[in-house]
């Protein structure tokens, strides 16, 4: 999956570059995995992390159907489904004209039971090396229902209708979680990683660097999308995980 991802990065930054009218800021590495790409010998790399030089750069997304065009391929469903009180969860592709394709969408019923509903798409990559890490997303939210929506007690999960959550290993080996959430209407405080969003609107999300977390991340184990809960209606699309730099 890697190699298709860098094949497809160098294509994209091939092409651009080309736009432009100049390759001399880009030198590009795809190690010539397809053999439909491959560069002359004098400028390929061993390493694909060794891309270009001083100003060498890559862009590329690393998950596998960021926009839900082939349904659910490719993502693991997350859903934790009410058990003290009735209830259920939806996660589901569907079509939106808006978004010109297909989207996720979730939802949550329950009697105060929280709860959450999503996917996720274990990746288990290896980020060392990488200077330019972020997390992407286009969310919308229509209804929520919850204790402690926008994530002000920290000692509940925050609830809101459309989440990202990382999983990763830091730098020291220990095992760390990063978050950022969508809600509309917090019932406290805002945690400093959730956004208040207008009711019924795509609202596009690019994280901060995640490179420059301290400690750093070493490796991202697990990307999971979802609402949490009493109850939500959101729908998300084009998720992803970018990097943009290499050392
Ligand atoms: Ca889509």
């Amino acid at each position: 999956m890697r190699r298709t991802v860098w094949c497809a990065a160098a294509i994209a930054v091939v092409v651009c570059a080309l736009a432009l009218g100049g390759c001399d800021l880009l030198a590009v590495g795809s190690g010539g995995e397809t053999g439909e790409v491959a560069p002359p010998p004098d400028e390929q790399v061993e390493d694909q992390n060794e891309v270009g030089g001083d100003e060498g750069m890559m862009t590329g997304g690393s998950l596998v159907n960021p926009g839900f065009e082939d349904g659910l391929d490719g993502w693991r469903v997350y859903d934790e489904k009410p058990t003290r009180s009735p209830g259920n969860n939806v996660i589901e592709t569907t079509p939106w004209e808006a978004r010109g394709g297909d989207v996720l969408h979730i939802a949550r019923t329950s009697e105060a039971d929280g709860g959450g509903a999503g996917v996720e798409q274990a990746i288990a990559m290896d980020v060392t090396g990488v200077k330019d890490l972020r997390v992407v997303y286009v969310g919308y939210v229509n209804y929520e229902d919850g204790g402690n929506i926008g994530g002000g007690d920290p000692q509940w999960y925050p609830e809101g209708g459309a989440q990202v959550r990382v999983f990763y290993t830091d730098e020291d080996g220990v095992k760390q979680e990063w978050y950022h959430g969508m809600c509309m209407v917090p019932t406290g405080a805002l945690d400093p990683n959730f956004q208040q969003v207008p009711d019924n609107e795509w609202t596009r999300f690019e994280s901060e660097n995640l490179m420059e977390l301290d400690p750093k991340p070493a490796s991202i184990d697990n990307i999971r999308f979802h609402g949490f809960g009493w109850g939500f209606d959101a729908m998300f699309d084009d998720c992803n995980l970018m990097i943009a730099e290499f050392e």
